[in-house]
């Protein structure tokens, strides 16, 4: 077992460890030789933390070893050949209902708004559709607080427009995977209604109520939407746990009846005929029982307060498993889980094959450069990105899926955080859309990356609708000047994938006023040509991937499989620069900026076939 007399490169060596100690590296802007080299990774944690003392409290290493403890042995990354599955060939599109497509005028996208668009996203040539939360909801996190499971949101439309949605996509040969949300439920959700007024209810257990005075918060654990994790009901002199807004309160899975509902749910959802899962925040559902404190150097690091506590808890591979045995399996049905904070050996752990937990997840590393958060004003820069995804590439393993993707509908546009220059910006979108689509993995297109969408122009608070920003606007007002918040809004505002399709006359009419964008046809297009591209071998989905070049802005790498080979190659920098890959017996098959003099552009791509 791992104790403080263990050794830094035995820590190292457990998947937690890993990629705990990963990712302090990148936010400390060091190499990760540093605990490689085996001068360090002999020295035990016990004088690792006696040279650090002062810079890191004593009870942070404490924390990450007991984190460490719950999976001590390396999950094994494969390099047998990939098991085909339909999920691995498949390119998913992302539908933010809300703003997809309205159908009546008032501004809300709704469900009739996406069935007129199938013709339009069959043409595009994606095979399954991602439908985040369509279920009926007050709307405090759009969606993501569930009323009824079972239910439409009136806005969106009825159970009759779902069916027929589900029946028109499965009519095209495309597939359907619903957003789940099973870590949490809306306040006005009737298990958290008969839980809060009924002490004798078996329901009480359902969530993490607990009894005590409104001046004594249950732990210290903080909200990732600003503030404690906890709110008071004073009438029955409750606290309720809620890691999102204080109407999404946490579902405690310890309970068996609460996790047989939401399987039967699972199941009732699936009886209908619907592909699979895309899993909210689905690595927080498994707390420590004891709901202790958190450790406050942690939280710091981290910037919430309690993680270590339902991070990777410890039955989440036990529950993972369980709705995966008694929901998932008998349908065949596929899963993506959502798992902020898992590094690689993390996410392997919940995702190799042979651990029967989840086919995939999507990490969230590859989102913002060393050093800057969300919450930054900067540049992303691409070439950050490639020795990301090498890394990820050389050391997922076959037996793990990985999951390729720029946007959702949590984050601005990745295009406008390349560049801010519009010149460029139907480049980037290209540049990004040839990235997706060749290497290896499962594309997720979210909507409007096809059309070359970027960031909007908030100009006042009152056009972002979205929770989060406005509880960190609520925090911040006042320590900052108006300017300058709407300059970090505008910056990190999860509003930006949030506004209306520019095929919508109307807006929101929160979003009156905003200079509504156009469609980039030609970016359109070249979506349109790439994914057909993708379909006529099985290189994309399962070929080798080796790459030529990965010098300074350069991207280089060959797609092969059963003979038949591409290059692709990549200019991630602004700089016009030289070709690298000669291209003397192969067919350029795609360039995004075409020139005479053989330079590539900015952020130029290029697809070579070989043979
Ligand atoms: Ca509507």
């Amino acid at each position: 077992m791992l104790t403080l007399d263990s050794t830094i490169g035995e820590l190292y060596a457990t998947p937690v460890g890993h990629d705990l100690a990963d990712k302090l590296l990148m936010q400390l802007g060091q190499p990760r030789s540093m605990i490689t080299n085996p001068l360090v990774s002999r020295v035990k944690l016990r004088s690792a933390a006696k040279l650090v003392s002062g810079s890191l409290d004593p009870s942070f290493l404490e924390t990450v070893l007991d984190l460490a403890r719950r999976e001590e042995k390396e999950i094994p990354a494969s390099k047998d050949p990939v098991n085909p599955a339909w999920w691995k060939e498949a390119v998913f599109y992302q539908i933010y209902p809300r703003s997809f497509c309205d159908s009546n005028g008032d501004g809300i996208g709704d469900i009739p708004g996406i069935l007129s668009r199938l013709d339009y996203l069959k043409e595009l040539g994606v095979d399954a559709l991602w439908l985040s939360p369509v279920y009926d909801s007050p709307n405090d996190d759009n969606g993501y607080d569930i009323r009824d499971y079972r239910k439409i949101l009136k806005e969106f439309g009825t159970m009759e427009d779902f069916d027929r949605l589900l029946e028109e996509v499965h009519k095209r040969g495309m597939r359907l995977i619903m957003d789940l949300v099973i870590n949490h439920t809306s306040d006005e959700h009737p298990w958290f209604r008969e839980a809060l007024q009924d002490p004798a209810s078996p329901k009480r257990d359902y969530y993490f109520l607990k009894e005590g005075s409104p001046e004594k918060r249950p732990n210290n654990w903080t909200s990732f939407f600003s503030g404690p994790a906890w709110r008071y009901f004073p009438e029955q002199k409750l606290w309720g746990l809620h890691l999102f807004s204080s109407k999404q309160m946490d579902l405690n899975w310890e309970n068996e009846a609460l996790r047989k509902e939401i399987i039967d749910m699972i199941r009732w959802w699936l009886e209908k005929g619907v592909d699979g899962f895309r899993m909210d925040v689905i690595n927080y559902i498994s707390k420590d029982p004891g709901l202790e404190d958190g450790n406050t150097a942690v939280g710091s690091v981290v910037g919430f307060t309690g993680m270590e506590h339902y991070l990777y808890g410890p039955k989440l591979h036990e529950y993972l498993r369980q709705i995966r045995r008694e929901a998932f399996e008998p349908y065949q049905a596929f899963s993506v889980g959502e798992t902020p904070g898992l590094g690689i050996r993390m996410c392997r752990a919940v995702t190799a094959q042979e651990r029967k937990e989840l086919d995939m997840v999507f990490n969230f590393d590859h989102l913002e450069t060393p050093g800057h958060t969300r919450m930054d004003d900067y540049q992303y820069d691409l070439n950050f990105y490639r020795d990301h995804i090498l890394e990820w590439i050389g050391n997922y393993g076959t037996n793990c899926r990985l999951s390729l993707f720029f946007n959702n509908h949590d984050n601005p546009r990745m295009v406008s955080k390349v560049s801010r220059d519009p010149k460029v910006h139907r480049q980037v979108s290209k540049l990004l859309a040839v990235l997706l689509l060749t290497l290896p993995g499962t594309p997720f297109i979210f909507q409007g990356d096809e059309m070359g969408l970027t960031n909007y122009e908030f100009t006042d608070i009152s056009q972002i609708t979205d929770v989060e920003a406005k509880g960190f606007y609520r925090e911040q007002k006042g320590k900052k000047s108006e300017a300058e918040l709407l300059k970090t809004l505008n910056a990190m505002t999860r509003e930006h994938a949030r506004v209306l399709l520019p095929w919508n006359e109307k807006l929101l009419p929160a979003h009156e006023g905003l200079r509504q964008q156009s469609v980039r046809e030609d970016v359109l297009r070249d979506y349109r040509l790439l994914l057909k591209l993708r379909k006529q071998d099985q290189v994309f989905p399962y070929g080798s991937f080796e790459l030529i070049n990965g010098r300074k802005n350069c991207f280089v790498y060959r797609r092969g499989l059963n003979g038949i080979s591409y290059v692709v190659e990549a200019n991630l920098g602004k700089e016009e620069r030289k070709a690298v890959y000669p291209g003397k017996k192969a067919r350029l098959i795609y360039d995004s900026l075409p020139r005479q003099d053989g330079l590539m552009g900015p952020y130029a791509a290029r697809i070579w076939k070989e043979s």
